[in-house]
């Protein structure tokens, strides 16, 4: 049954370009993470330059953000960041283990998409681990601890179908045995041309949830929605339920009309101990925003679309 389930919040866009302390021409796709009591933002912000740097908000309740005054990332100067970064960092997606938040993004270049690693404490001293793939990969989301002895992770590759992909590392800088295991999906055209990693996968006793995102073309171009699947919590590889409808599209004006138009896109979320999640989304490539919902409907959605079956179509 096709159902609503994600309420916006009445206050977006939580951030947008004239919020920001600094001179931006977007604020969007930004890292999620909760540190002690704080909510944590890490934003891409589109500079006038037009490449894009790492700013830093922070929040008690989730919805009110400070913006921190200045940039906390740029684009490397030095070492073997400098050439692959030569046009900005993008679209950071946080992982929590231990005491340390790490953080893949996306290093942008005169030659395509490279994945980078870093990490943080604090995310105002923010240290470069690794390159880690070659040209040309989009988004990787790292899951927040190690299946069968090995760090496991979702990535999109820039090239071939835009499919999401597993791989696996002993050390986080290593990463080997990729496999593709959800395609887009031929039926469902909302979700027909691309899909990719959303959210870092949470963990739930029901199995991995993952907030994709999803993406069909039409005359006017193409429009980005999200979607939800649930993953075998021992063998992530299994897609065990994924929903035929979408659970967020473009629909309010900051949605629709912005740098890039008809996009909603997410790089996070939280989970709160009630069971609800704020699910956060770049706006039309331009502003911040925030959902929210229940984890137990998201898994249920998923759940009644029953196994994917997309990798053999
Ligand atoms: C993707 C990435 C995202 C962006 C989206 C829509 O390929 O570039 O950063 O939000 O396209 O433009």
């Amino acid at each position: 049954m096709m159902r609503q389930v994600l309420t916006r919040y009445k206050g977006n866009p939580i951030i947008k370009p004239s919020d920001m302390p600094y001179p931006c021409e977007t604020v969007y796709n930004s890292g999620v993470a909760k540190m002690g009591d704080k909510y944590v933002l890490l934003l891409r912000c589109g500079r006038l330059h037009g490449m894009s740097e790492f700013g830093l908000a922070t929040s008690d309740d989730g919805f009110n953000f400070k913006i921190h005054p200045e940039p906390v990332m740029k684009k490397a100067t030095e070492g073997i960041f400098k050439e692959p970064e030569n046009k900005g960092v993008e679209d950071p997606r946080i992982t929590q283990i231990g005491d340390t938040y790490y953080i893949f993004y996306s290093c942008y270049s005169t030659r395509g998409f490279q994945m980078g690693l870093a990490k943080t404490k604090d995310f105002l001293k923010i240290d470069r681990i690794a390159l880690t793939t070659a040209i040309d990969y989009r988004n990787c989301v790292l899951f927040p601890e190690k299946i069968d002895g090995m760090y496991v992770r979702f990535e999109r590759p820039n090239w071939g179908r835009p499919c999401i992909w597993i791989s696996y590392s002993p050390d986080l800088i290593h990463w080997g045995n990729q496999q593709l295991i959800m395609a887009p999906d031929n039926f469902d055209i909302w979700q027909d041309c691309k899909v990719g990693p959303g959210a870092p996968p949470i963990k739930t006793p029901r199995g991995w949830l993952n907030i994709y995102h999803a993406v069909t073309n039409t005359m006017a171009g193409s429009i980005y929605r999200l979607g939800v699947a649930v993953h075998d919590l021992k063998d992530p590889r299994k897609v065990i339920g994924r929903s035929h409808q979408f659970i967020l599209a473009p629909q309010e004006y900051h949605e629709r009309v912005g740098y890039v138009g008809n996009v909603v896109f997410t790089n996070g979320a939280i989970v709160e101990p009630d069971g609800s999640i704020k699910i956060y989304y770049g706006g039309a490539d331009t502003c911040m925003n925030v959902a929210t919902g229940k984890v137990d409907d998201l898994i249920d959605l998923a759940m009644e679309g029953g196994p994917d079956t997309t990798v053999k179509q």
